[in-house]
């Protein structure tokens, strides 16, 4: 359960995020997928985390801390390319330190659009998290625009897909911003992972 969420800082280096021993539960995805949604939606605070149409709002680690007790992490978006400054691979350098490099990081959610067929570059970025062993899972976002049947079926192509590559699959959650859908089961496995 959430009791209190408050933003903590934005980091746009490594060497910014805290400092002390809580750990962190991030959330990544293309731009746009609707991570800063997501966070707000699972803190029930509209507004900590900033929502935009525009694709690219979210430059910076922003890191919230909640319970007083862990951190719930928004990342960029990868997949934009007018941010694709210092992008190595289609990933933002500030992404892969993060990801690949930061102890801080406890679990990674990935977002994935329950719209789409698997893209290119989340089936990419999740074959980089197999090949370094990041403990992750997939959170599909916006379902409330889809029947239960489309989002069933998408679910579905996606394990298809990935049982081509892995023996074992990731956590899979449903969810909808918009609807609230998805919060408690993302927020007691989270619970779980942190016990
Ligand atoms: N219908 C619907 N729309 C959503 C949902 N989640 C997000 N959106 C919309 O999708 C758009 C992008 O949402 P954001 O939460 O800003 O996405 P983001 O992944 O944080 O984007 P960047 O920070 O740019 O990488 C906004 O217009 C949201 O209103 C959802 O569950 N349902
Ligand atoms: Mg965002």
């Amino acid at each position: 359960m959430i009791t209190s969420a408050e933003f903590k800082c934005s980091s746009e280096k490594l060497g910014q995020v805290p400092k002390d021993s809580l750990r962190d539960i991030a959330f990544i995805g293309r731009s746009n997928v609707g991570k800063s949604s997501l966070i707000n939606m699972l803190t029930r605070h509209k507004g900590l985390a900033k929502v935009s149409a525009t694709p690219g709002k979210t430059r910076l680690i922003n890191h919230f801390l909640i319970n007083k007790e862990w951190y719930l992490v928004d990342l960029p978006g990868y997949g934009y390319a007018r941010t694709s400054k210092s992008v190595r691979g289609g990933f933002a350098k500030i992404i892969t330190d993060y990801v690949f490099k930061c102890e801080r990081m406890h679990f990674l959610f990935v977002l994935v659009d329950s719209r789409l067929e698997p893209q290119r570059i989340d089936l990419e970025f999740i074959e980089q998290l197999g090949v370094n062993g990041v403990p992750f899972g997939i959170i599909f976002t916006k379902c409330d625009k889809l029947s239960k049947t489309q989002v069933e079926r998408s679910v579905a192509a996606y394990r298809k897909r990935l049982a081509e590559q892995w023996e074992e699959m990731p956590p899979m959650f449903t969810s909808s911003s918009e609807k609230g859908a998805g919060r408690d089961e993302i927020l007691e496995f989270v619970d779980k992972i942190l016990k």
